[in-house]
């Protein structure tokens, strides 16, 4: 097949999921054509059906606020055209699945059929899709796509439940591709980070307000109180300042590391031993999901879509949201001895393993089939 994803290029769980999505349909053999204002940050290295097709937008005096969207669709239908797509997969409704629409409609005139796929991925319907400011333009975008997907039961309710939305919602979960993680542990870094054999707890996040960083903080501070061991922070966003700023005031801030944003998190999650995750609200997770497939336990909130990857004292544990004391004594339970730990460690990779590219992928051909072939629409 030959298809167009479009995503965002950033760190974002949505532009990481679309671009996994598009290298492992190429190593299938599918040509895959990313359209978006820069590379994305997960597309390395060089494939030979890959191809990257980057959103110009011109800026003019007149222009406050450059029209993407105008220029985002003009790529979608100069693409199409003549790359032959047979799909269009929109990952984030905003302002893609708009921005598709006007696509489809263009081509119509010239009648090509471009089928979209737009998938939901969390904030896009429970934050920011829902201010009315963007409300209309986003149900309606998603009402005019061929299929919806939304990455976790929890997410597809919460659309039904925010949106008038006439269409059936295919729950796709996030995948994770576990054999990046099968590289051993590398023992130099783990020492630079714990020199003296002290447990690893990992966040990585974007850094913002929903990811409750000063919670990260208060329940690292509680449990390096019982527990000799560091607190690994990767990524940046707006948060960051503050977070290193209570770190300080803790004077816990000789053990917490800020690396800021990595490449290479395969390295950095197999070396964790447990990852931290008590936001207010994730659609499901996907940095969670990488973790336990680099063998680090959750200890995280009962949010979103969580509950659907962690299994209560198997591979990490829930509590509400804001519950640091809970999430502290829970992470403690884990890291107290090698022998817990080891045996949370066995069931998040094991856990993992359920999302495994190779189990969620073909859900995807499966359903580009179908809209290919118009039996959605
Ligand atoms: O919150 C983020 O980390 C970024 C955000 C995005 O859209 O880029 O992530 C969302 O999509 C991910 C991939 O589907 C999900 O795993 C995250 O849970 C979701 N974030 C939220 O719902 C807050």
């Amino acid at each position: 097949m030959n298809i167009g994803i479009v995503c965002y290029p950033t760190f974002g769980g949505s532009g990481v999921l679309a671009t996994e999505l598009g290298k492992a349909l190429a190593d299938k053999g599918h040509n895959i054509h990313f359209i978006t204002y820069q590379q994305p940050v997960r597309l390395t290295g060089f494939s030979a059906n890959i191809f990257y097709h980057e959103v110009r937008v011109p800026t003019y005096p007149l222009f406050d606020f450059p029209p993407y969207e105008t220029a985002l669709a003009s790529t979608m239908v100069d693409v199409i055209r003549n790359n032959h797509l047979d799909l269009l997969h929109v990952h984030y409704a905003i302002p893609h699945a708009a921005a598709a629409y006007m696509a489809k409609k263009i081509l119509e005139q010239e009648n090509i059929r471009i089928p979209v796929i737009t998938t939901l991925h969390g904030t896009d319907i429970t934050l920011v899709g829902k201010d009315k400011t963007y409300a209309p333009v986003v149900t309606f975008s998603i009402n005019q796509s061929d299929a919806i997907t939304a990455v976790s039961d929890n997410l597809r309710e919460e659309t039904f439940a925010n949106f008038k939305i006439e269409k059936e919602i295919e729950v796709i979960h996030n995948f994770v591709d576990i054999k990046r993680f099968s590289k051993k542990p590398i023992d130099a870094f783990r020492k630079v980070i714990a020199p003296n054999g002290e447990r690893i707890l990992l966040h990585a996040s974007n850094f913002r307000k929903i990811k409750r960083i000063t919670d990260v903080i208060h329940i690292y501070a509680n449990v390096r109180k019982e527990i000799p061991s560091k607190l690994l922070l990767v990524g940046d966003g707006p948060e960051r300042p503050m977070a290193e700023e209570l770190s300080r005031e803790l004077d816990i801030c000789d053990d917490v590391r800020f690396v800021g944003k990595q490449q290479d998190m395969e390295e950095i999650y197999v070396i964790s031993d447990l990852f931290l995750l008590p936001s207010e609200y994730e659609s499901f997770g996907l940095a969670a999901l990488e973790a336990m497939a680099g063998g680090a336990p959750v200890v995280a909130s009962n949010a979103g879509g969580l509950p659907e990857i962690i299994i209560p004292g198997k591979n990490g544990y829930m509590s509400n949201v804001g519950d640091v004391e809970g999430m502290s004594k829970q992470a403690i339970s884990i890291l107290k001895d090698d022998k817990t730990l080891a045996s949370f460690k066995e069931n998040a990779q094991t856990q993992a393993l359920r999302f495994d590219i190779s189990n969620i992928v073909p859900q995807y051909e499966e359903l580009y089939e179908k809209v290919i072939a118009g039996v959605l629409a």
